[in-house]
């Protein structure tokens, strides 16, 4: 594969469902896909808790702090602003991201608590829109069932429930329905078909949204 052509984009792959649907590991599995085909790939993950906007919401996550509704909704997504800008200068350059959770995950999650639907997209409009999404299904209890959760604020079932709601309601045509149930390998295959596709066209030149 022809990967240092200048003029090549990188391709924004996103990763969304619940907690415990195994993004996280497939996410690892499609970078160490694409790296060993001689793509430039990295995964990122949102929040991105490095940052000092990251560290007040893994603070909030985590109990440590109480923060209001639409004070911690607009922090996700200043924390989805915040980095923008190089997320475009990547692409640009012809490295393609593989992103564990995005805009999506900021509007279901906020929405699953009662804040407007609306109000929640208002902040992600100007991000960069996805080249494909792809949603790791599966029931909120079965999610529950995979060695429990980690503790953290959202971690519940009936919130969890609520959230694949809105997932549902948020999914469009577009998005790819990987069946997370699956066993972990052939997830991975269908999800590496799915994704080689759509770096392939983004360097064809499909253009930057
Ligand atoms: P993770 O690091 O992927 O486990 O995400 C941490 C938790 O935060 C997880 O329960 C999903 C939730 N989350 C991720 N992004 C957002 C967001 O933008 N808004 C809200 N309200 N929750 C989010
Ligand atoms: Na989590
Ligand atoms: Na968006």
């Amino acid at each position: 594969e022809s990967t240092g052509q200048s003029d090549a984009r990188g391709a924004l792959i996103v990763l969304e469902g619940l907690d415990r649907s195994g993004k996280t590991s497939q996410s690892a599995r499609l970078l160490s896909h694409l790296n060993s085909l001689g793509y430039a790939v990295e995964s990122w993950r949102f929040p991105d808790r490095d940052t000092a906007v990251g560290k007040m919401i893994s603070s909030y996550l985590t109990n440590q702090s109480q923060l209001d509704d639409h004070t911690i909704h607009l922090l996700f997504s200043a924390n989805r602003w915040e980095k923008r800008s190089l997320m475009e200068a990547k692409l640009k350059s012809g490295t393609s991201l593989i992103v564990d959770r995005y805009s999506y995950s900021g509007v279901a999650f906020s929405s699953a608590k009662g804040l407007d639907i609306e109000w929640c997209k208002a902040p992600e409009v100007g991000l960069l829109a996805p080249d494909l999404v792809m949603y790791l299904n599966i029931p909120p209890e079965k999610a529950a069932e995979r060695g429990g959760y980690g503790g953290e604020r959202y971690e519940q079932l009936e919130f969890q429930k609520s959230v694949a709601k809105y997932y549902e309601m948020l999914s469009d045509p577009s998005w790819k329905i990987i069946d997370a149930c699956l066993p972990l390998e052939d997830v991975e295959k269908q999800m590496k078909e799915i994704v080689l596709d759509c770096v392939v066209s983004c360097q064809k030149g499909k253009p930057l949204t």
